[in-house]
């Protein structure tokens, strides 16, 4: 078995105290870093189907969830992008009612690779905390993530908040159930389907200067 397919096979099974050896010894094998991880989102959307069709429950996906967290932590250090300095200030959330937060937290490690700024306010996040925050603090880039049909209204209710309250801001939005139309639907300005287009939202939106 390659070594990839070995710590794909300990996230679906939820072996956390295995995960982080496992992914040491892909790197030390040369493996890319990317691979790895890319190797662990599948291995969760594997955990994500056995769950839909009634194979596994909640703990088995909680368990599945904590070893993908422990084999993000030692490739961490090897996703690093090398930039220095602050490329900008962003807000990060995943919204009210949802609890998923690997994707998100992805995303916040990318972003602050790749030098920007970021301001993770968490899971189930309220509306009025990420308006709250985005005025304080004068963001103009805000990010929201949702893994559930039901909690992509909480998005699109964050967005109209963002709207109303006239926080000169965009917002880019990702997660599993998301699409582009969907996104476009809620009134989001970006839609990002990994961490990687977030990163790219990001460095189209600070070097835009007519924006
Ligand atoms: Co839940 N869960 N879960 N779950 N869970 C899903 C999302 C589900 C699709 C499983 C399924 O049925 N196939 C399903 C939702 C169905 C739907 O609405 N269509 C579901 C359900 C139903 C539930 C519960 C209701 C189950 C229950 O209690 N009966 C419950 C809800 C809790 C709540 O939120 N209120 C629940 C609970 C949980 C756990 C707590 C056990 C655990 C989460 C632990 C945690 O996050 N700390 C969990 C897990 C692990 C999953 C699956 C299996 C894996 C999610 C994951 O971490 N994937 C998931 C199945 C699936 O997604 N296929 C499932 C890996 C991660 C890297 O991918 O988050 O998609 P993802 O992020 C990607 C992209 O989407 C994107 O970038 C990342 C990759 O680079 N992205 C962004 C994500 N956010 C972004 C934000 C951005 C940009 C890109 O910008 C801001």
């Amino acid at each position: 078995m390659s070594k990839i397919t070995e710590v794909a096979e300990l996230v679906e099974k939820g072996k956390a105290k295995l995960v982080g050896a496992a992914v040491q010894s892909a790197l030390d094998e040369g493996c890319e870093a990317t691979e790895i991880l890319n190797s662990m989102i599948d291995a969760m959307a594997v955990v994500g189907e056995r769950f839909k069709n009634g194979e596994i429950f909640v703990p088995e996906m909680l368990v599945a969830a904590r070893a993908m967290k422990k084999g993000v932590e030692v490739l961490k250090p090897h996703l690093a992008s090398g930039a220095t300095g602050s490329m900008g200030k962003l807000i990060i959330a995943t919204v009210a009612g949802d609890l998923h937060d690997i994707g998100k937290n992805l995303v916040a490690l990318m972003l602050r690779n790749y030098g920007y700024d970021v301001i993770d306010l968490g899971k189930d996040v309220p509306v009025e905390k990420v308006v709250n925050t985005a005025k304080e603090k004068n963001i103009q880039l805000i990010g929201l993530s949702a893994l559930m049909t039901t909690t992509v209204k909480s998005m699109e209710e964050t967005i109209k908040a963002l709207r109303t309250s006239n926080i000169k801001c965009k917002v880019f939005v990702g997660g599993a159930v998301l699409t582009q139309e969907y996104a476009d639907m809620i009134g989001a300005d970006f839609y990002a389907e990994d961490a990687q287009e977030s990163v790219r939202i990001a460095d189209k939106f600070f070097n835009d200067t007519s924006k």
